[in-house]
């Protein structure tokens, strides 16, 4: 019952400014409080401390690749030394191209206990482009490729380091991919349940069936949670708001399950832009939502039939 805050103030992996706002604001909602409130034991690590990255390239079809490239190797180390002491890894985010670190960082950490990592990729995008196929060469549309093996930008970690396998991610709430990053996605296995998965299913099925597959697995579970997975309505706070995004309900819900299920190892709060943010809303579901992920809640459930 050990958390450990990892602030990463990262918005280069964006195509605008504000992301880097998003730790700020997460600890003025009081994400640290909510938890403690909750029992746990909370440590604040700060922001990561990001050493310049002068060996890596400048990539003319991948952003900012330097500062992207430098936040990674900071995160992937301290995420996975946080893991590796026993504490969960809470990460506060920044734009998603600082997922490129926190799961490389489970990865290894998930590698050197014998078990596989999955990942829970609530977003309204797929962020599976390569620099060959992204539209806006903003590596935040990349970090699923770059954990997954799929889009070497240059030596950011190591060659030899622990990759995920693509059929151990699961993504939710899927309602803007671009076209040869669905041939990729496709040809790679990853598991989409896009917008109308989740209208025909409902998000209850869908997350049950993922979790099942987690607990066979006897696999480790890192939750990555883009703002805009949500409806705009709930969390305009976020640079590429899609329509048609999952409701507080279905997040709440998902939540609740994924604490009862107790498998989830590791959380990326990312793409919180409190500059476009209307008085701090977005930042105040998020830290909701992480609350239901920890356990609060209104009533108890029976702990899963049979
Ligand atoms: C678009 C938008 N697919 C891109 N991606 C993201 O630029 O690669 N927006 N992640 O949030
Ligand atoms: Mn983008
Ligand atoms: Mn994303
Ligand atoms: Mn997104």
């Amino acid at each position: 019952k050990s958390v450990t805050l990892i602030g990463a103030p990262l918005e280069e992996g964006s195509g605008r400014r504000g992301a880097a706002m998003g730790p700020a604001a997460l600890r003025i909602a009081g994400v640290d409080q909510t938890l403690i409130d909750l029992g746990y034991e909370v440590a604040d690590a700060g922001d990561v401390q990001v050493v310049p990255a002068r060996d890596l390239p400048n990539h003319p079809k991948a952003h900012n690749l330097r500062t992207v490239g430098a936040f990674t190797r900071a995160l992937e180390a301290s995420v996975y030394e946080v893991a590796a002491a026993g504490r969960f890894p809470l990460i506060l985010g920044g734009d998603h191209s600082l997922s490129m670190g926190s799961v490389s960082g489970m990865a290894r950490h998930a590698a050197q206990q014998g078990r596989p990592l999955f990942v829970l990729w609530l977003d309204a995008h797929s962020d599976f482009n390569t620099p060959a196929t992204s539209p806006s060469g903003n590596i935040h549309g990349m970090p699923v490729a770059f954990f997954c093996g799929q889009a070497e930008f240059a030596e950011i970690l190591p060659r030899d380091r622990a990759f995920v396998d693509p059929r151990n991610v699961f993504q939710v709430g899927i309602r803007s991919v671009d076209a040869p990053e669905r041939e990729l996605i496709k040809q790679h296995g990853v598991n989409v349940f896009d917008m109308r998965s989740i209208d025909e299913q409902g998000v209850a099925s869908i997350i049950r069936d993922i979790l099942s597959k987690v607990e066979a697995a006897n696999g480790l579970l890192h939750v990555s949670l883009d703002v805009d997975f949500l409806d705009p309505d709930i969390a305009p706070g976020v640079g590429t708001t899609v329509p048609g995004g999952a409701t507080f309900r279905e997040a709440h819900l998902i939540m609740e399950m994924l604490c009862d299920s107790g498998l989830v190892s590791s959380l990326d709060l990312v793409e919180l832009n409190p500059f476009l943010d209307d008085r701090g809303k977005s930042a105040r579901v998020l830290v909701e939502l992480t609350a239901s992920l920890f356990g609060r809640r209104i009533f108890d459930r029976p702990t899963r039939a049979a």
